[in-house]
């Protein structure tokens, strides 16, 4: 092992701290080859040609499909995996019930002895890179340590790595530390781990997703949602588009859903018949995490802290999101798909009249056995590539946001859309939301739980203080944004969806930029202001009167209910949960 990492030419003394962690990681972790990423061309395809002999990237169809490659991970290591997910803050409390916690030394431990030796034969990268538009003074630096080519390869996309990132490390003098080994992909020797007052982030035994590639989940939410509370900002689980109405002006919208419930497709949409021919169109920021903070003019500016799309893609079809598969057609590394006889990915309802042959596991394909794609696969693509990424997408001041929209997959009650009375209730609107789990996470999928913000998984710290936060953004001279939830996944008796979502969920968000304007009617109730009948454009929309009175009706009953399991969730956070979110709470199941 070389005593000494190579840093790179130049290295001023503003790196020696990130040198002297990469010497200590090396000698717990004795790699044969410490590599560190420059981020260029030639580096990525020396990397990709190695992981094509050894068989970590299977090259795809090059006419249908040029620069595009499948990568099978061990089919034990397919999804986050939140029981092992930790955050280890020194006081249990500010980590919150909704976090499993560990003392800071007791972690780190446990997971060093894992990292020990770990990487014996193996070439040790050291990736640094930014969450955000290079020039821009929202976004944050890290530095990745991983023994997984795959892992650079997917940073290299999802991030701003290499050379430049490495440059303004070295202005900055701060980064976030991330270290990740995939171990032996044994789910009995696999911890993610975060360390906020270090800013380090450990990950050990997982090479899949947020688990793996620290810039995401682990760095630009879990450790930056800590940061944000501290410095005054938001780092949240949402995605970012902008909504061009016919008569040019563009305002901007930031969703929060749940893992795989919807906000790549949302970001991407494109608008059903007509509102298309009248000039309306969206333009895509981000579609999972968005940093947010208040400008000068008391409005919340967001960027988009990645530079690529981690996108689901079963579902994802020429009808239910052209722009991601325009997106995916070059330059993608497909992770757990199907492939097709002539070496075409395939998944679940692409519905482009192929079959596969081969499955996920790179058996025989068999319904009967295995779905061909694992419900979890991804695609990983520039976001540069997608025909609605917009022009603002990497503006360093950000964009202004319109409006904030909470979304769950809720099969019953929840109606289609609302609109909270002020701040203070979106909070709690926020607060309250529910969804049903999906593959994105290993564990039952289908089960309705807490998800406050879509951000149970991704909280660094107490929900209690998080909801404090939020609620701190109420300040004289603040232009907030209107709060609205939505839920696309009702379902009729049948099981059916009701709502047949995709493109036509612009009508809804037509709606809240009229609510936004004020020229939007809407009927009071105690969940918030609903459309008023007629307000949502519902032509060529075939809608039963019973999916009518499913999707913008009040279910009083059902919502007492509700409220009542709302209360019992906030007190599981104790005395910490803000009065004012108390208050508010008890003002509208008394209404
Ligand atoms: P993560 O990347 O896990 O954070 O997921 P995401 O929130 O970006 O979800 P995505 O857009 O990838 O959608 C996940 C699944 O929901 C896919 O199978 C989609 O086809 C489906 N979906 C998305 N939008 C809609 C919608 O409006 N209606 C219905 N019925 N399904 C949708
Ligand atoms: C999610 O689960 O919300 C994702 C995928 O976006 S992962 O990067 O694995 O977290
Ligand atoms: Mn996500």
């Amino acid at each position: 092992m070389p005593a000494t990492p190579p840093a790179p030419a130049g290295a001023g003394s503003t790196l020696q701290a990130l040198t002297d962690w990469v010497a200590e990681v090396a000698a717990l972790t004795r790699p044969d080859a410490i590599h560190w990423c420059d981020g260029s061309d030639a580096e990525n395809a020396a990397l990709v040609a190695r992981m094509e002999a050894d068989g970590t990237l299977v090259r795809l169809n090059e006419q249908t499909h040029p620069h595009s490659w499948l990568h099978r991970s061990h089919p034990d290591d397919v999804a986050r995996v939140e029981h092992l997910t930790l955050v280890c803050t020194p006081q249990r409390e500010d980590a919150g019930p909704n976090n499993h916690w560990l003392a800071p030394a007791e972690a780190h431990a446990k997971i060093d002895a894992l990292f020990d030796g770990c990487m014996r034969g193996r070439t040790m990268y050291v990736i640094p890179y930014c969450m955000g538009p290079i020039d821009s003074p929202l976004s944050r630096c890290g530095v990745e340590i991983t023994d997984s080519p795959y892992v650079v390869a997917n940073m290299r996309i999802m991030t701003r790595m290499g050379a430049p990132a490495l440059a303004r490390i070295e202005r900055e003098g701060r980064f976030v530390k991330g270290l990740h080994s995939i171990g032996e992909l044994d789910p009995e020797r696999r911890f993610i781990m975060h360390f906020p007052e270090e800013l380090t982030i450990k990950s050990y035994g997982s090479g899949y997703g947020g688990n793996a590639l620290l810039g995401k989940k682990c760095h630009a939410l879990r450790i930056a949602s800590y940061q944000a509370r501290r410095e005054g900002w938001l780092a949240e689980h949402m995605l970012i588009l902008g909504l061009e109405t016919p008569r040019g002006e563009t305002h901007y919208i930031a969703a929060a859903f749940p893992s795989a419930c919807g906000k790549t497709n949302l970001a991407m949409l494109i608008p059903p018949e007509g509102y298309r021919e009248a000039g309306w169109k969206i333009w895509t920021i981000g579609d999972d995490i968005c940093w947010m903070r208040p400008g000068a003019d008391g409005r919340l500016y967001a960027i988009n802290p990645e530079a690529g799309f981690f996108g689901v893609a079963p579902g994802t079809s020429r009808k239910s999101n052209p722009n991601a598969l325009a997106t995916i057609q070059s330059h993608t590394i497909f992770t757990n798909v199907g492939v097709t006889a002539d070496n075409q990915p395939w998944w679940e309802g692409i519905d482009n009249g192929q079959q596969p042959v081969v499955d996920w596991r790179g058996q025989p394909y068999d319904p009967a056995v295995r779905p061909a794609a694992h419900p979890n696969s991804r695609f990983t693509v520039s976001a540069r590539r997608c025909p609605s990424y917009s022009d603002q997408a990497e503006a360093p001041q950000g964009v202004p946001i319109s409006a904030i929209v909470f979304g769950g997959r809720r099969a019953t009650l929840v109606p289609l859309v609302f609109e909270a009375r002020d701040w203070t209730h979106g909070v709690l609107v926020g607060a309250a939301m529910g969804s049903e789990t999906t593959a994105a996470a290993t564990g039952q999928v289908g089960v309705l739980r807490r998800d406050p913000m879509a951000m149970k998984p991704f909280c660094g710290y107490n929900f209690a203080d998080y909801f404090a936060h939020w609620l701190s953004f109420d300040q004289p001279g603040a232009q907030l944004p209107k709060v609205f939830h939505v839920n696309w996944f009702r379902k009729g008796a049948d099981g059916k969806f009701l709502w047949p979502g995709f493109g036509d969920n612009l009508r809804v968000l037509e709606w809240m930029i009229r609510r936004v304007q004020g020229t939007a009617g809407a009927v009071e109730t105690p969940i918030g202001a609903l459309p008023r009948p007629g307000e949502i454009d519902l032509e060529g929309v075939a809608l039963t009167p019973e999916a009518q009175e499913a999707l913008f009706g009040f279910d009083r009953e059902g919502w007492c209910r509700e409220f009542g399991s709302l209360a019992e969730y906030l007190a599981e956070y104790g005395p910490r949960i803000p009065e004012a979110l108390r208050a508010e709470q008890q003002r509208i199941a008394a209404q």
